[in-house]
């Protein structure tokens, strides 16, 4: 775009009318980017730093110190806090499910563990992140299996869903509490997310809203899979947080490495993308409170490791220099219209 800094709307202000616009940061981006980051979004995440083996590394040995720094730039700038996440298989200390001897934990020790832990850490930060992802990716992706064959199902079976939401709700009882899960478009496991969250509901379980993830990337899922998720989500009656949107250059099968830059088919098909997906957003605002980026701007973004470690990606509104990308412009046409 061709214009001054000064005269670029700032994004959230362009949705204010729809839902929150979000970013997953960590204490060294919000050093860095700070006054750009208070610009652009009113709700931030922390990209890993209020993670189960990050605030708990050991039993017993909280380090808050940098989630402690996400809710103070947060709160001195008027943005929301997202927390993520409580409950995970990844990025858990293995402390977690052992005993002293290094064997499988009991059932009632796990409990404990898990009640000690949502206690502490949302808690903590009691009445001041407005939504908990509760519990992330707890679904599994093989069509034939419903639950994830994690330690959490192992060892506690299939109500430590319900006792984590019984226990964030106990901790927080203002924040609302989500499910939160990737490949939430594909049509199978779309199915197990809404059955897994109405039997949550059916037992009266306080869980407010769904988060889908939104890793997707220039050429899928199709909008068609998107509004029909967002169709079944919605009609649990629970709001839905898009939680971790980026939308990568490459398909899936792409593992090219030699690109310094994204190519101008890229960037047209990931603007013609961001249009049609915010469009398909808008008509569900109803539902939609809130829109979190996985990250700030094309700088830094986990797709830089992930799938192809090393792999340079370009997932974001903003690019390397900060400098809104054509996607930007389209969102602001669109907002202007629609909005
Ligand atoms: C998210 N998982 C997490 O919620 C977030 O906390 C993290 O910072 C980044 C992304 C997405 C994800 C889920 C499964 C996964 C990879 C990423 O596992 C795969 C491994 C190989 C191939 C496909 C998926």
């Amino acid at each position: 775009m061709n214009q001054n800094r000064s005269e670029i709307p700032a994004l959230h202000d362009m949705f204010r009318d729809a839902f929150k616009i979000g970013a997953a940061v960590s204490t060294p981006i919000i050093s860095a980017q700070g006054p750009f980051i208070a610009k652009h979004y009113n709700s931030i995440t922390a990209e890993n730093e209020m993670k189960p083996a990050l605030v708990q590394p050991q039993e017993g040995e909280y380090t808050f110190e940098s989630a402690d720094r996400i809710f103070e730039f947060a709160e001195a700038h008027g943005i929301g806090v997202r927390g993520h996440t409580l409950l995970w298989h990844n990025q858990t200390g293995d402390w977690m499910f052992q005993n002293a001897e290094g064997g499988p934990a009991t059932r009632e020790q796990l409990l404990a563990r898990l009640q000690t832990h949502i206690n502490t850490v949302a808690g903590r930060y009691r009445g001041r992140a407005y939504a908990w992802d509760v519990v992330n990716e707890a679904i599994e992706d093989k069509s034939d299996q419903y639950l994830r064959d994690t330690k959490w199902l192992q060892i506690i079976g299939e109500d430590y869903l319900r006792q984590a939401f019984e226990m964030a709700h106990q901790a927080d009882p203002d924040a609302l509490l989500f499910y939160n899960d990737y490949n939430e478009t594909d049509p199978v496991k779309s199915q197990k997310i809404y059955k897994l969250v109405r039997s949550l509901l059916d037992q009266n379980t306080p869980i407010h809203g769904i988060g889908m993830q939104g890793h997707w990337n220039i050429y899928g899922p199709s909008i068609d899979e998107i509004r029909s998720a967002l169709e079944l989500y919605a009609s649990l009656g629970l709001k839905i947080h898009i939680t971790e949107l980026d939308l990568s250059v490459f398909n899936h099968d792409d593992k090219r490495t030699d690109l310094k830059a994204p190519t101008a088919e890229m960037l047209k098909l990931q603007e013609e993308r961001y249009a049609e997906i915010f469009a398909a957003l808008l008509e569900y605002k109803q539902a939609i409170d809130c829109v979190t980026f996985w990250g700030v701007a094309d700088d830094y973004t986990w797709l830089d490791g992930f799938p192809v470690r090393g792999r340079k990606n370009w997932p974001f509104l903003f690019d390397e220099q900060k400098q809104p990308k054509a996607s930007f412009g389209r969102l602001a046409a669109l907002t202007a219209t629609q909005l």
